[in-house]
Parts: structure tokens; sequence; C-alpha cells
């Protein structure tokens, strides 16, 4: 990406809108410092501002009337967010006062930031490559403690340098490569070849196929999971919800049918975000509310990562559930008999043998037995074969990368293809350099501009 110097002072409010203890001001560009010497004036008068360090003093308009009182900072490029310089006003957190802050800033000639434009700086300043910029929003947007965590490492550049060290072999193999091509007729075989595929493998293309793993998982400790409650009416979905949430959110009633819009909640099971819904149980004859509500539940279960069936043990398993589970056929599904407690150990194991495809897990929503290996159910059939891979993980590619991955090794496959046939040098030379550009993709080098829009306007303003 080549870099421009901006020529114009940006600024925004930096904090939460609402009131807060503190809001922030916050301004980066040529122009920061002398703004700050119009707009701040400092308890003890001041010659000059030293970099890093807080001052306190009073927040002045153009009119010098007094705006708050505060503490001010002014950093020197390059040892900042944006490597430009920067200012940041701390004031308190109202957010009347942060907007006169912010109009006095700008009517002294600085303009609004857009969304993301302070990080966008710190990318096309190269002080962070696109995977770090992106991680940014990611940290911001974490819905547990584990997303955060995999935000943070990726922002200290985790994913950034396993990709420079896939980059630096492909370089090295592009320059053997080059060396072949520069002395055509030499009589020695110049490129070892079965050499070459294995550095290719071992250094490029399995680095990449993990890679590939973690933004599977990735996806589902940053997104989460969304699971459906189906089953007939009365058979314990409210019911169920309600223990796994540890609260009274949906109503439970003997009546059937109590559950007519679908309920959703958030909670987490394992560090994975879990997005719950509780749905109307699904009958031949209703209401015509019911009705609806039977559609809507069938729609989730549609779109849903996992559904839990739950059969009402007491009751067995009969046509409702077997045409139920027949129209959920491709969705991954855990077959959950709730109502253990009424029936002896015999019948829950006959109904269980009537699902010999689906894990099965008995539970008593009512007594609260079971739940525990529901969840460890639910984990397992969520992050499948990746449990080990989803606990030692340290970073997360995202959708975006995820795909330009697969481009980079579909182009390191066919250069291994390439190589094994012993293709010439100069085509081989062609895919080296396909899966360098992709990987430029990845960390900024080569996005285009409006790639760059797209991913900094998930952005907030002021960040
Ligand atoms: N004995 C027993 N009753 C339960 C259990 N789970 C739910 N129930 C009862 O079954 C009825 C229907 O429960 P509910 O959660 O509303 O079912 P839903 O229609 O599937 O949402 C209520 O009277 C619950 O108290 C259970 O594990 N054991
Ligand atoms: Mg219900």
């Amino acid at each position: 990406m080549a870099v421009h110097p901006a020529t114009d002072t940006i600024a925004a409010i930096a904090t939460a809108p609402g009131t807060g203890g503190i809001g922030i001001v916050r301004i980066s560009g040529p122009d920061a410092l002398s703004l700050l010497s119009t707009l701040f004036v400092p308890h003890r008068p001041q010659s000059s501002f030293i970099s890093h360090r807080l001052y306190y003093g009073r927040v002045v308009n153009e009119a010098g009337q007094v705006l708050d009182e505060a503490l001010a900072v002014y950093m020197r490029s390059p040892h900042t967010y944006t490597r430009e310089d920067v200012v940041e006003l701390h004031c308190h957190g109202s957010y009347m006062v942060l907007q006169e802050v912010l109009r006095t800033v700008f009517s002294l000639g600085a303009r609004p930031a857009q969304s993301g434009e302070f990080t966008k700086r710190a990318f096309l300043g190269g002080r962070i490559d696109l995977t770090r910029a992106e991680a940014v929003v990611d940290l911001l947007q974490a819905q547990t403690p584990k997303s955060a965590q995999l935000a943070a490492h990726q922002l200290q550049g985790e994913l950034f340098e396993r990709l420079e060290l896939i980059r630096d072999e492909l370089v090295n193999i592009l320059a053997l490569l080059e060396v072949a091509i520069d002395f055509p007729d030499e009589d020695v075989e110049i490129v070892q070849y079965e050499q070459v595929v294995l550095r290719l493998q071992s250094a490029v293309l399995l680095p990449l196929e993990q890679l590939l793993a973690m933004a599977d998982q990735g996806k589902i400790i940053r997104d989460g999971v969304k699971i459906v409650l189906a089953g007939r009416p009365n058979a314990g979905k409210s019911s169920l919800l309600n223990v796994l949430l540890r609260e009274e959110r949906a109503l439970v009633t003997p009546q059937p049918g109590t559950t007519r819009d679908t309920i959703e909640e958030r909670f987490v099971i394992r560090g994975i975000p879990v997005h719950l819904i509780d749905t109307a149980g699904i009958r031949q004859h209703q209401d015509p509310i019911e009705a609806m509500g039977i559609e809507r539940a069938r729609q989730k279960m549609r779109q849903a990562d996992l559904v839990l069936l739950l059969v009402d043990a007491s009751a067995g398993c009969a046509a409702p559930e077997r045409e139920l589970f027949q129209s959920i056929s491709d969705k991954p599904t855990i077959v959950v008999i709730n109502k253990c407690d009424l029936v002896d150990g015999h019948q829950v194991a006959n109904l269980a043998n009537s699902f010999p495809k689906n894990p099965v897990v008995p539970i008593s929503a009512k007594k609260q037995q079971g739940i525990s290996e529901l969840q460890e159910a639910i984990y397992q059939r969520v992050v499948g074969d990746g449990a080990d891979l989803c606990e030692q993980m340290t970073c997360a590619p995202n959708t975006r990368h995820r795909a330009i991955l697969t481009q980079t090794l579909t182009a390191g496959q066919r250069l291994e293809t390439a190589l094994r046939d012993h293709a010439p040098v100069d085509l081989l030379a062609i895919e080296v350099q396909s899966a360098l550009d992709y990987l430029g993709d990845i960390t900024g080098l080569t996005t285009t501009e409006d790639v760059l829009d797209v991913i900094f306007s998930k952005f907030c303003i002021g960040k």
C-alpha cells in the first residue's frame, strides 16, 4: 500500500456515546499541536507541550469561554496510534461538553474523522498491517474473554508473523527459481525439485492448512453458534432454556402451546458464545397465532447451526418427532430426552435406540439433571475435532482471511503439482508469485482501496 502522509487533521469523540466518568476527544494530523495550543490553557503556563505528558488545564472555545476542565496529552509523531501527531483531551464524560469541544476543534480547522479513520491512518502510515487493524474491530466487538484474547494476540501480530514466515519461504523458493531462469543453459539441474516440494509442504502448505483450521474454529469462537430448541409442545423446551440461562426467562406451563413466538437469548458454553432460540412446539391443530409461531420455528431451525430436538420421555417418540426429525435431517442435531425423572432407565435406553445416528443426551430439565452432560455434548458437536485446537489457538483468521488463505493454498497446491511434473521454471515462478500476491492481500500490502473501505467502515467513529 502506498503511504501518503495525510495533509488534513481529523477529530472525533473516541469514547462511547452517553454519560461517562471521562470522555475523550481525539485529534490526529499535522495541526494537532497548534489546535491544542489554541483551545487548551494549561494550569501552569507552558511555553511548549512535552510529548506523551499529561497536562491539567481548561478547554476553551474560540471566544475564550471555558468549556471544561480537562487533562490533555500531546503525542508527537511517529510514536502514536496513527503515527501522526496526536492530541487527546480527557474531558468530563458529558456528551454535551464533548460535542462543544469537538465543534470548537472543527471550527479551528480539523475535519470529522470517518469510521475507523484513525486506525486506517495507522495502517497507511505503516505502523500496523491489515490483520492488526482488523484485530482492533474484533477486540471492540468481542463477546467472550476467549475471543477478546484471540483479537489481542492478532493485534500483537500473531497472524501477521505466521503469514510472514510463509511469505519468506515463498520468496526463497522464488529466488531459487529465478537463478534457474537466469541461467537456462546450465547442464546441471539447478532446481532440486524434490527438495523444493518438501520445503513447500512443510513451510507453506501445512501452515496454510493450520491457519484454515483456525479460521473455522475462530469463526465459532468469535461469532458463536445458533442453537434452536425444537420439539413437540410440552416437551420441556422452555424449561431447558431457563435451566441453561439459569433464569426464569420463558413461561413454563403444563398447557401445550404456551410458547408462541420465538425467544432468543445469549449465553456462553466453555468460551463459545451461544445464541439460544426457544420456539413454539410443532403440532398439527392450532390457532392462527400458534400456526405463525410454528412457521417461525421451522424457519429458525433452517437457520440453526445446531438443533436440540427435545423428546418427552414420558410421551415417547411418535409421528410428530419423526416428522420433525426428517425435516431437519441435514442439520447437526442432538436428541435430548427430557423428563427422565418420570420414567425408568430401561425406557430411556429404548427411546435412545430410536435415534441411532445422533448423539442422545438424557436429562431432566425439572430436576436439573444431565445439564452439564448436555453442555459438553453441545461443545463437542460444535467444535468437533477442533476441541484441542480451540483450546490452544492463538489467532483466528476471519472470513476475509479465510477466503484468501484458500486461494493461497490452491496456488501452493498447483505449484506442488507443477514441481512434481518438473514443469518449466518460469511457469513455477508464476504460481509462486500468485501465492505471494494473495498473501499480500491479507496483510494489506496489495489490498485494493475498495476492500480497505469495506474493512474500515466496520469500525466506529473515533477508532
Ligand atoms: N417431570 C418433568 N416435567 C417437566 C420437565 N421439563 C418440563 N416439565 C414440565 O412440562 C411442562 C411443559 O414444559 P415447557 O418447558 O413449557 O415445555 P415446552 O412447551 O416444550 O416449552 C411444564 O409443566 C413443565 O414443568 C422434566 O424434566 N420433568
Ligand atoms: Mg415453550
